[in-house]
């Protein structure tokens, strides 16, 4: 292993942040799952793009690979070491731009957590438009990094949607710089699209400009009791045509709600339990509960249903869903698998899922829910042991037979690197490694994150 530039990098950051004890390292080194662990040469904490840059130039110089961290909520091991490179952890550069109000847009730092984002945009009367579980904690470098999709895709779409501008260091130290907040701008290819879904292999995201959205002001969420996966589908088209409003449909099941009511202490949503819950949320300016209620009375196959308006009863509502990550891990280590097909082929990738798992780990229990307007569905496998690699394996194959993605929005990592072929041609991969090449000519940014190394 090539020594590490250090007096470089203590010149560029402080000495302060550059940690080098295990002690002080440990908590970068394993992601949130516990899945995904390595020793990182140290972890070094700038806190702007010059820093950033810095860092970079000297990584590059020295030969020695650069991994990105944000706020660790990772789920493909795409941003732990594998072993030996330098951790940037990104977390320093929580800068926020006051809110411009005309445009609807801001400029935020990298390590700015969503919620701070979320909080500092309704503060202006305006909002975000993606939101996930894990908002405390995610950063939107690693979120663009990730291209994330969350519970709010049906109305705004995924993190792309939402980037009209960024900031980024290239592997050389070199900062590509594109912040005017253009929503309009045809000028060649689009480098701050690329970035977004690039996993940290192309550029260091340190700033974006983000697009807002009006901030809803008035929520409605029902839980509907449901029979199949298939009366979920059903039901799409109808409440999307009816409720211009709805901003998120979440799928459920008997066994999650009883997972997280066995770790929260919730109580049981309804007398009875159903094969499969649909949460649906609706989020206007003026009250959509009667709209929401109107369009759940008239739903067909409905078995139960309960709707809240007020706060208490909204959280309490999507805590049966939101709970559901926290819930599985407290049951052991899950391979986490993250997918998405067409939507009428959601229902038959539910079905086929067990007996897949089955097949390659009969002692295996998976935990499936996830995100229905998307065809997303979170597949949780507990229990797998030394059978993850083939989980894994049967999972994304199932799913490329149905014309599927293996990553619909945690990234591609270490985790599904191995498999990206079943999700992209020859071709594509082909282009994908040579922009890789292009923009990275040494390799230093993440390696083995989307791109298995060579
Ligand atoms: C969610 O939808 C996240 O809550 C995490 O994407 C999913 O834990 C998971 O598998
Ligand atoms: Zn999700």
């Amino acid at each position: 292993m090539t020594d590490l530039p250090l007096e470089e990098l203590r010149a560029a950051v402080g000495a302060e942040h550059v940690l080098v004890d295990a002690d002080l390292t440990a908590s970068y080194e394993t992601d949130w799952t516990g899945r995904f662990t390595g020793r990182a040469g140290c972890v070094v904490r700038p806190r702007d793009t010059e820093q950033v840059a810095a860092v970079l130039r000297a990584c590059d110089r020295a030969g020695v690979p650069v991994v990105v961290q944000g706020g660790n909520t990772g789920l493909v091991g795409g941003g732990v070491p594998a072993g030996g490179e330098v951790l940037l952890s990104l977390t320093r550069l929580d800068e926020l731009g006051e809110i411009d109000v005309a445009a609807g847009q801001v400029t935020a730092g990298a390590g700015v957590t969503l919620a701070a984002l979320q909080a500092h945009a309704r503060a202006a009367g305006l909002d975000f438009g993606v939101d996930l579980a894990a908002r405390d904690s995610a950063t939107l470098g690693g979120l663009v990094a990730t291209n994330a999709g969350g519970i709010r895709v049906l109305r705004y779409g995924s993190m792309r949607a939402q980037l009209l501008g960024a900031e980024a260091v290239l592997a050389d130290g070199s900062v590509v710089s594109r912040m005017a907040g253009l929503l309009k701008d045809g000028t060649g290819y689009d480098l701050v699209s690329l970035l977004a879904g690039s996993e940290g292999t192309l550029g260091v995201v340190t700033r974006v400009r983000l697009r807002l959205v009006p901030r809803a002001t008035a929520r409605c969420v029902a839980l509907l009791a449901l029979e199949s996966t298939q009366a979920a589908v059903d039901l799409l088209p109808g409440l999307r045509e009816r409720l211009p409003s709805l901003s998120g449909a979440e799928l459920v099941y008997a066994d999650g709600i009883a997972l997280v009511r066995k770790h929260s202490g919730l109580p049981a949503p309804f007398e009875q339990d159903f094969p499969a819950y649909l949460l649906l949320e609706c989020a206007d300016r003026t009250d959509p509960t009667d709209a929401l209620v109107e369009a759940v009375g008239e739903a067909d196959g409905l078995l139960d249903a309960r709707i809240a308006s007020d706060p208490a009863g909204r959280r309490a509502l999507w805590a049966y869903r939101e709970q559901h990550t926290e819930a599985i891990s407290a049951e052991g280590v899950p391979v986490k698998l993250d997918v998405s097909v067409p939507l009428r082929a959601l229902p038959g990738l539910v079905d086929r899922l067990g007996p897949a798992i089955a097949a390659v780990a009969p002692t295996a229990r998976s935990v499936v829910f996830g995100h229905v307007n998307e065809g997303n569905l979170h597949v949780n496998v507990l229990g797998a042991g030394d059978l993850g690699e083939d989980v894994t394996e049967a999972v994304l194959r199932l799913v490329a037979e149905l014309s599927g993605s293996i990553s619909s929005e945690h990234g591609v990592g270490r985790a599904k690197a191995a498999w990206l072929s079943l999700s992209r041609s020859p071709t594509e991969i082909a282009a994908m490694r040579a922009i890789k090449t292009a923009l990275d000519p040494r390799g230093t940014l993440n390696p083995g994150v989307l791109l298995l190394a060579r």
